[in-house]
């Protein structure tokens, strides 16, 4: 069953090159809804290398991945995939994918080396290249503003751990939205701020290195604090640009027929989801996170009088990162229940962003949502079958949701090209471009040609 409706994307695909969307439209057995944004991911220091260029200040990951041990084999995202040398390129294989979005990261010390303070105007320039170029091959910009690379400059004066870093990053923002107005239709301030607190601040697994699960909580506020602000900022440029957060959001499910199994996945359900969407989206931390909050957290103290009328300021859109769901037993321990990647955090259950997406429109109203990252690593080079099952099987789930009512407006897959992954390097390739990083040389590998596909026709 699955073979043939590759087989018969395959066949569909040949012609719709030659013919317009709208006929082409009528061929998807799933069409997907006029002008939906069929878009791919990436990141800053994950994509463009010239780390000591035109002026670029170091980030904490900069730092980070020059520390012996930090890395699988070292790797560092000094030349990552050459981007910044290469957009231009990198441009002509979107267009030719025929995506109509494209989400990128601003590298915060690119524009302003320290932080804060005197504006690197290379930098901005390369960002305005870079978006006058998808604006004239038809792809509208999404741009994150804070993709986990905190300035180093303000990593040493405690970065996110102190309060004046929402402002600077509001600041920054502020400096971001005159600098490119309405070239940029949406903006995005946080990536995953769940990612900083667990792994960067809690496991050490991630740039800054730290263990420190209190800290890391107080981080977290200060993150959806700075949200918040930016948020702000942006209204009161007067701009038509729009503006969210991008999270990473799983579904949490009990893994077990029992009441402890459901109590636990509710609690899981706090910590994965509720303690970011309630925040956001309702102005509020949900009771029964704080409830698990010691009366002595820091995290108490940090949340001042005034913070989540800030942080609920009212958003446009959400944005949805989405790589699998959680299951929990009735002692709270997190288990497996499907198949994993080479990510072996990673589950694969496409229902699960059905079951996400129902919930957030069911929970939280008709915000708009974009889907912001969806992929998997694979080590098949060039013929990734398995990715292509893995974005169909996605996209299936997504179209069902749309279906269902959920005001679905794009899907950006990560990611666009291989990448630096982070703590894991070079090893885990998440790109449908797949890139020889002894020669810079990108080549479509099978999902890319699928992808193509389905965005000529508007669906699967
Ligand atoms: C994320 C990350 C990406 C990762 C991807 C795969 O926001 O988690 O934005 O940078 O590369 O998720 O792990």
């Amino acid at each position: 069953m699955r073979r043939r409706s590759v087989l018969t994307l395959g066949a569909v695909g040949a012609v719709a090159a030659a013919v317009r969307p709208s006929d082409a439209l009528a061929s998807a057995a799933l069409p997907f809804p006029p002008g939906f944004g069929w878009g791919a991911a990436t990141s800053a220091y994950q994509l463009e290398g010239a780390a000591k260029e035109d002026g670029r200040g170091p980030s904490v990951w900069d730092v980070f991945s020059h520390q012996p041990g930090r890395i699988r084999n070292g790797d560092t995202g000094d030349v990552a995939a050459d981007h910044y040398h290469r957009y231009t390129e990198d441009l002509d294989i979107m267009r030719d994918l025929g995506l109509t979005s494209y989400r990128f990261s601003i590298s915060w010390s690119r524009v302003l080396p320290t932080g804060r303070g005197t504006v690197n105007p290379r930098g901005v320039d390369f960002y305005h290249r870079l978006i006058d170029g998808l604006l004239s091959r038809g792809i509208a910009p999404v741009v994150t503003l804070f993709h986990w690379d905190t300035p180093q400059a303000l990593q040493e004066l405690g970065g996110w751990e102190n309060r004046d870093c929402a402002s600077w990053f509001a600041d920054y923002a502020h400096t971001m939205f005159s600098a490119f107005g309405d070239t940029v239709p949406t903006w995005l301030t946080i990536n995953e701020p769940k990612t900083v607190v667990d792994v960067g601040y809690t496991a050490g697994t991630h740039a800054p290195g730290k263990q420190d699960r209190r800290l890391a909580n107080v981080v977290g506020h200060h993150l959806l604090l700075g949200h918040g602000l930016a948020v702000q900022a942006l209204r009161a440029t007067g701009g038509r640009s729009r503006i969210g957060a991008a999270l990473s959001l799983s579904p949490t499910y009990p893994a077990a027929d029992s009441d402890g199994a459901r109590r636990q996945a509710v609690a899981a359900d706090a910590e994965e989801n509720r303690r970011w969407l309630d925040p956001l989206l309702l102005g509020r931390y949900p009771e029964d996170w704080l409830a698990t909050q010691a009366a002595d957290a820091p995290v108490r103290a940090a949340i001042k009088d005034g913070d989540l009328a800030i942080i609920g300021s009212r958003n446009d859109l959400l944005g949805v990162n989405y790589y699998g769901p959680t299951h929990v037993t009735a002692t709270g321990s997190r288990v497996m229940r499907h198949p994993t990647s080479q990510a072996t955090w990673q589950e694969i259950y496409p229902d699960g962003l059905f079951d996400l997406l129902t919930r957030v429109k069911r929970d939280y109203g008709d915000i708009p949502v974009s889907i912001t990252e969806n992929g998997m690593p694979t080590q098949n080079p060039l013929h990734d079958q398995d990715r292509v099952t893995f974005l169909r099987d996605h996209l299936t789930a997504a179209h069902r949701a749309i279906q269902a009512g959920v005001p679905l407006e794009s899907y950006h897959l990560w990611s666009l090209m291989d990448n630096f992954e982070w703590a894991e390097g070079y090893t885990q390739r998440w790109g449908i471009i797949h890139v020889d990083f002894a020669t810079q040389r990108r080549t479509l590998k099978a999902s890319a040609e699928w992808y193509k596909t389905v965005i000529a026709n508007n669906g699967l």
